[in-house]
């Protein structure tokens, strides 16, 4: 398979003299401007405008990159692997709507568009494909491979999937086939106990050890020597896992971890296992589920080893249509007083969220994702009002992996009047999820060769280039809990997400954040 050439390279480049393009790196200075806000004496805001000027390089070779999953023989495993193959042989197959053929819908990265600015005569909107902003690894190039408790091949793990076409999966299920998951490690007590008939292809022991570090850490490395990788990221899209404690002594700080998982504490979840195998190999890891795998030992692990983390939980449906409804209604002035969120589904995810505990870890992530919105009107909600929100999750094996999602909002409009809105959202779950997958992947690779440094910065100078912070919020447009650096804050407003994906890509070109201000259009 050749790697897929860069469109990157000529779209576009950016003529300005902040912007230099050298063979291996493109470098750019950057003014960010903020606005500084203090109380003076008699209690009213003082705004001040603030600028910083920063150096961002970007690395311009795109890597040949490994995608491993934790997880690969599930719905989301067999699904994202079988639309890498589908997209990079361009395939077509027939369903009773007609031929369809391969594509990345779904992905913000593969399948949107972002303004590149505005064009000199014709005054039209000029937009290039999001994937061409920065010299981005295709998700066509990446190299599949990662573990499963379930030691199915790809092929029947994709039939028992029951989420793609048959002709399409025909089409795939030879190279599928060759493809078998590595053992992986399973703690029983962090997953349901109805996944226990699964659970045939692990690796020995039943908690925590450095065993089992270093095993995960050797076969990043086997996978990366075996497939002539530049580099690996793994994900994982594994069961939803029951919360961890957070025990001061255990999982509170970078060495206790460590010496937990030597200890064999039963506290350490899988998911914070490879987390920590990930950080030490200097592999990003990115958790696709709820839980705290991420908890205040691993990230404090991942600052000291300059890794990258990111999650929690993908953001697919419900969810996504929330934190862009949400930030609506609130915005528009509207008062949210309720938001009751029912889903039904038949996937081995949903028959996992039949137990209690692991539910409970959805339900969080679920259910704070309003939080940062309501905050910030002080108009509509007093300080420390909420909106009433519950969310239901049951079990519905008929329905497979079709998800049912019903959602009523309840909002009180001018005057004391009501607004009701009433959603069903039907989907495939995991056909939603893949393209996600691909853009964690792609964006987490693509922030390994960015770096910056401050010519100004709270006054000082920075000398030396360096990378982002570890905890990647840069997915957060991804996830439904994202995962900041500690004590930053978490935006859960979509549109917000987005902007920060799409400006901090840009400002690494030299270009402006987009602005829908088009002056341009208005004074003449
Ligand atoms: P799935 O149940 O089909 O797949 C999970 C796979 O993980 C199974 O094959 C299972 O054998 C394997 N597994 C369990 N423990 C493991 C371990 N310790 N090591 C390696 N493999 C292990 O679930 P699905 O639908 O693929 O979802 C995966 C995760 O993504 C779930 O936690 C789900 O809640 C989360 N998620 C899914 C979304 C979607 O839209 N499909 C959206 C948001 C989150
Ligand atoms: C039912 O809620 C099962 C879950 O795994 C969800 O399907 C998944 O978390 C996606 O959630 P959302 O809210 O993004 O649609």
């Amino acid at each position: 398979h050749q790697a897929t050439p860069s469109a990157h390279e000529d779209l576009f480049q950016v003529e300005s003299p902040n912007v230099v393009y050298t063979d291996s790196e493109i470098r750019s200075k950057y003014t960010y401007r903020t606005t500084s806000v203090t109380k003076n004496a008699s209690g009213k805001f003082v705004a001040t405008p603030k600028e910083t000027v920063y150096d961002f390089k970007v690395d311009r070779k795109v890597p040949k990159v490994g995608m491993m999953l934790v997880g690969l023989g599930g719905n989301n495993g067999t699904t994202v692997t079988a639309g890498i193959l589908a997209n990079r042989r361009g395939l077509v197959w027939e369903t009773r709507e007609g031929p369809r053929a391969a594509n990345y819908y779904g992905s913000v990265i593969m399948g949107s568009t972002m303004k590149l600015g505005t064009e000199a005569e014709t005054m039209k909107d000029v937009s290039i494909p999001f994937h061409d902003v920065l010299p981005m690894v295709h998700p066509n190039d990446l190299v599949v491979g990662g573990w499963d408790i379930s030691g199915m091949n790809l092929a029947e793990a994709m039939d028992r999937a029951a989420v793609l076409e048959p002709t399409l999966k025909a089409q795939v299920k030879k190279e599928m086939a060759q493809m078998v998951p590595l053992p992986s490690i399973y703690y029983p007590d962090f997953i349901a106990a109805n996944q226990e008939d699964r659970a045939g292809n692990v690796i020995e022991g039943s908690k925590a050890c450095t065993a089992h570090v270093e095993k995960l850490r050797s076969d990043i490395k086997d996978f990366k020597a075996k497939n002539a990788l530049d580099k690996v990221v793994v994900l994982w899209t594994a069961n939803t896992e029951r919360y961890a404690d957070i025990i001061p002594g255990i999982n509170d700080t970078a060495d206790n971890l460590l010496k937990a998982i030597e200890d064999g504490h039963e506290e350490v979840s899988p998911s914070t296992v490879f987390a920590v195998a990930c950080i030490l190999e200097g592999a990003p890891f990115i958790n696709g589920s709820p839980q705290n795998t991420f908890v205040p030992g691993a990230i404090q692990l991942a600052e000291r080893h300059n890794a990258f983390i990111g999650g929690d939980d993908f953001k697919s449906g419900q969810t996504k249509m929330k934190s862009a409804l949400v930030d609506f209604l609130i915005n528009a002035g509207i008062k949210l007083t309720s938001i009751a969120s029912y889903n039904h589904l038949g996937n081995n995810d949903g028959k996992n969220l039949s137990s209690q505990k692991q539910f409970r870890s959805k339900e969080i992530s679920k259910s704070n994702v309003v939080d940062d919105m309501v905050e910030a009107n002080t108009v509509l909600y007093k300080k420390g009002e909420h909106p009433d929100h519950t969310v239901v999750i049951k079990y519905m094996p008929a329905v497979g992996d079709n998800k049912r999602a019903l959602d009523e909002y309840y909002a009180e409009i001018f005057l004391g009047g009501h607004q009701t809105i009433s959603i069903f959202n039907v989907c495939e779950d995991s056909l939603l999820a893949s393209p996600l997958i691909i853009d964690l992947v792609v964006v987490a690779e693509m922030m390994t060769r960015i770096q910056w440094k401050a010519s100004s910065r709270n006054g000082a100078e920075t000398n030396e280039y360096r990378g982002f912070h570890s905890v990647l919020s840069i997915l957060s447009y991804m996830l439904k809990a994202p995962l900041t650096p500690p004590g930053t804050p978490v935006i859960n407003a979509l549109a917000k997400q987005r902007g920060a994906l799409t400006n901090i890509f840009r400002a690494c070109v030299g270009l402006e954040p987009e602005s829908d201000m088009t002056l341009e259009h208005k004074l003449f």
